[in-house]
């Protein structure tokens, strides 16, 4: 039984029973594609609607649509792009209770979260119109007299954008809202698994679009596997791919990306601790690293993995973590009470267990046992336990970003071999200090501490803010998305050098008379 009417949700953003493939804006089209997806909810494992899969052809006559729009949208001024995209924003916010709904139902995290994911793309769209005004270059001065040099920021064209099941939505906007503002046209595959979150959004953008009477193509969607996304990778039509997922797929993206010189963002996998120093505030750590290790059942990029806890306050602070997890709620996640929601599917349920068998021939000794939920409540047989292990760094499975909520614990003696320990895998997203130590947490933040694209002093690992540049280092594939001037990489850069004189020096003080 579920506590949101999901019917009226689906009316409202506007998702049938039968979904067509792909959509230029208003035009929507069940594509020649043979297969169709069945979409089954983690949350109750009850069909909610099926979603078409796009052929080959389909793809390339989006492209083609795509790529007719980006003449006319590119020539749109910029702080006019931006007001478009405010009103998308403004759309969001309408739809925020509904859209975070669906999210929580189709994808399984918690209400609270689903709301969260939509708050994100709102804060996006405010950020995005902001920088609409503010594509800055710079300017510089000329070695040669009478000249003056400058840069500008163009559009680049057409942005590929392939999003991942755990934040269904989030990712889009973060990519599409800046690439708008940059004059860029999009092309969205989502996850095959959360497909009918990407078609309200899409609808909610197209509607926007073509009330602003701009053409078809600014905003397209295409749903599919593996293969649109490998013809996106493939294509020169596409001069940016911006990809978040598992490091072996950003590893096929970048590879096919690159065979062909064009530019990749790539948001892949994380391996996230947190140090837990002697000089930590105990009480403070304790929610940061549940939400951490639990939020989202374990599955977003900057879940916390790891744990590296100074020796003096192990024991106490693994009690204390302990009896907070007897704490947890499991269930339906509409139910605001619960705090841990289902897997996205079987699958993952199968790759957990995997993992705690792992980490058990491993040596890992259970600290929080896991397991699957069953009875009353768990028919989708999607949800487990969220599990704690001591372990060691150097096991193969603490090495490997496991998408479920397994924790690891590991003791340290000194701040060094902490950081070393933290920086001891192939990822480099989030990580965090807890400590009161003002020197402690400036060495984790310096250039001698933490290796990752996100390094946090009293906060955990996960939810960023959209302000500031999201992405990290090593096998997370070096991408920076979101906030800061993480536009730059939706934009080409040229630089001009005008001469207002009546002669032609050359640079370089080089004499070249005829
Ligand atoms: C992801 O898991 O791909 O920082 C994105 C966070 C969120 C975004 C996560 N704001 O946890």
């Amino acid at each position: 039984m579920n506590l949101i009417d999901i019917p009226s949700i689906l009316e409202e953003l506007k998702i049938t029973a039968h979904n067509p493939a792909w959509s230029t804006g208003l035009n929507w089209a069940t594509g020649d594609g043979e297969t169709s997806k069945t979409i089954v909810s983690p949350v109750d494992g009850k069909t909610i609607a099926t979603a078409s899969f796009a052929s080959a052809g389909d793809y390339d006559h989006v492209v083609k649509t795509a790529q007719q729009a980006f003449k006319t949208w590119r020539l749109v001024p910029a702080p006019k792009r931006g007001e478009i995209v405010r009103q998308i924003g403004e759309e969001l916010r309408a739809k925020k209770k509904a859209l975070g709904a669906l999210v929580s139902y189709e994808m399984g995290k918690s209400l609270q979260e689903g709301y969260g994911e939509v708050q994100e793309m709102i804060d996006i769209c405010d950020f995005a119109v902001g920088l609409s005004r503010q594509l800055y270059g710079l300017t510089m001065h000329s070695e040669r007299s009478r000249h003056r040099m400058y840069e500008q920021y163009h559009p680049l064209g057409i942005v590929g954008i392939i999003s991942a099941f755990n934040f269904p939505v989030a990712v889009w906007s973060w990519n599409a809202a800046l690439a708008w503002v940059c004059g860029d046209v999009c092309i969205w595959k989502p996850s095959e698994k959360t497909p009918l979150t990407a078609i309200a959004c899409q609808k909610i953008a197209a509607q926007v679009f073509e009330k602003n009477g701009i053409a078809e193509g600014v905003s397209c969607l295409i749903i599919g596997d593996r293969t649109i996304g490998e013809l996106m990778s493939n294509d020169t039509r596409v001069p940016l791919v911006s990809a978040t997922g598992s490091t072996r797929m950003g590893k096929a993206v970048g590879a096919a990306v690159g065979q062909r010189l064009g530019r990749s963002l790539l948001e892949l996998g994380g391996n996230n601790s947190i140090i837990i120093s002697e000089h930590a505030d105990l009480n403070m750590a304790l929610p940061g690293v549940v939400f951490g290790a639990v939020g989202t059942a374990g599955q977003r990029c900057t879940t916390t993995r790891r744990l590296i806890i100074h020796e003096s306050v192990y024991e106490a602070f693994k009690t204390k973590l302990a009896n907070a997890y007897t704490q947890l709620r499991f269930g339906n996640p509409l139910d605001e009470t619960n705090h841990v929601g289902p897997l996205i599917d079987k699958d993952a349920v199968q790759q957990y267990l995997n993992a705690i068998e792992k980490a058990k021939s491993e040596g890992a000794t259970i600290v929080v046992e896991g397991g699957v939920l069953a009875g009353n409540g768990f028919e989708s047989g999607c949800y487990v336990k969220p599990a704690i292990f001591e372990a060691e760094n150097h096991y193969e499975i603490v090495q490997h970003e496991t998408f479920a909520p397994i924790l690891y614990i590991m003791k340290y003696k000194n701040i060094e071999e902490a950081i070393e320990l933290q920086n001891g895998v192939p990822q480099g997203l989030s990580s965090a200090i807890m400590t009161t130590h003002l020197r402690e947490a400036e060495k984790f933040l310096s250039h001698g501490g933490s290796d990752c694209g996100i390094a946090n002093v009293n906060i955990g690992t996960s939810g960023a803010e959209i302000g500031g540049a999201f992405g990290g280092e090593k096998e997370t594939g070096g991408g920076r998305e979101s906030g800061s001037d993480a536009w730059k990489v939706y934009m080409r850069r040229q630089t001009n050098t005008i001469n207002y004189g009546d002669d032609l020096p050359l640079a370089q003080g080089i004499k070249f008379d005829l």
